[in-house]
């Protein structure tokens, strides 16, 4: 399922500044030395700096700041999710590139990802800001046994496996979860997440999760309506870091939190989402497609609705709506 170019790239990641001679990778992949020769140039082209050593052969020297999939697979902890992963540079959207990938029948856990978007999309057709090499910008391809109704859900556990993800690389920062679909850090949005569902009438065919997660912007790389409301993971710690480690990262905690979701039901995932929870307890503003319910958050349920609890007292569930705190 991988290209030439990133078995090529893999193999010289891993031989970690050690020259590969170039008939070796010849003989191992079956091609001519002049087949090795042209992907070596590609990946010149794309920014990967190689050395030539005389009798030796190639030596990566450096690499561009990309997300390549042989870049994301050195660190991954997975057994299913990333296993493909289709690497792009500037695309409309992930999320329409996936409909198109699960059309064609992709395999469970088959991730597209771009360094840019040009049409990258929130909740109703709102848009989602996708800088250049600056953020994660994926759609992980699932298709667990549940039924339909629980596709809400894996928002959830998604939100949940970013925000161990961060916890896990990031111990100074404290990711708080926004219902359904926010991580913020210190109050800013930092992370959106839409999932989508491809489904027969009682049989879920794929869900689509799309995850946009703000990594090394600067404030002022935002367009100006951010600049108050958004932030990066960068931005809180002060320093850059390496998106292929952690979307490794991302990708191992929804792995391991969607098989428990599928196989222990939503009480562990809503523990650990309640943990996280900037929501509960808090007074907010619920607007939904129908009315504004205005309370406090008392919890969600195990069909991930959120429960705010209103002046009269009344318990009223919100399936999906906008909320402020
Ligand atoms: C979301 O929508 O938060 C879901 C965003 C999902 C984006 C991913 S990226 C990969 C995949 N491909 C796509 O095309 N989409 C998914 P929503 O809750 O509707 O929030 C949208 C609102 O967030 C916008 O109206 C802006 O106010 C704000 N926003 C837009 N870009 C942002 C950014 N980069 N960081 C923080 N806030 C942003």
């Amino acid at each position: 399922t991988f290209s030439m170019k990133d078995e090529l790239l893999a193999r010289l990641l891993r031989a970690g500044g050690e020259p590969i001679s170039g008939q070796q990778l010849a003989n191992d992949f079956g091609v001519s030395r002049t087949a090795i020769w042209k992907h070596i140039q590609v990946l010149q082209e794309e920014g990967y700096i190689l050395e030539t050593v005389k009798k030796k052969g190639y030596v990566l020297k450096s690499a561009p700041d990309r997300m390549d999939a042989a870049r994301i697979q050195t660190h991954l902890e997975t057994e299913r999710i990333g296993q493909v992963i289709h690497h792009f540079g500037s695309v409309d959207s992930t999320q329409i590139l996936a409909h198109g990938f699960v059309r064609d029948g992709a395999a469970d856990g088959t991730v597209v990802i771009a360094e840019e978007q040009t049409a990258g999309r929130g909740r109703m057709l709102r848009p989602w800001e996708s800088t250049a090499g600056k953020g994660v910008w994926m759609t992980v391809i699932l298709k667990p046994d549940i039924p339909p109704h629980q596709a809400p859900q894996f928002t959830l556990v998604a939100a949940v496996s970013i925000v161990n993800a961060m916890k896990a690389l990031y111990p100074e920062l404290e990711p708080e979860i926004k219902w359904p679909n926010d991580i913020l850090l210190n109050g800013r949005k930092c992370t959106g997440i839409l999932t989508e569902m491809v489904a027969e009438a009682d049989r879920i065919q794929a869900l689509l999760i799309g995850i946009g997660i703000n990594v090394n912007q600067k404030i002022e790389d935002f367009p100006q309506e951010l600049h108050t409301i958004a932030t990066s993971i960068s931005a809180e710690l002060g320093r850059e870091v390496d998106r292929a480690e952690f979307v490794a990262k991302v990708l191992y905690y929804l792995e391991s939190y969607g098989d428990q979701y599928v196989k222990n039901g939503f009480s562990p995932i809503k523990a650990l989402w309640e943990k996280a929870s900037a929501t509960i307890g808090r007074h907010v503003r619920a607007t939904t497609l129908r009315e504004v319910i205005e309370g406090v958050a008392v919890g969600i349920t195990e069909a991930g609705v959120l429960e705010i609890k209103t002046a009269s007292g009344e318990v009223k569930g919100v399936y999906s709506a906008d909320i402020e705190l």
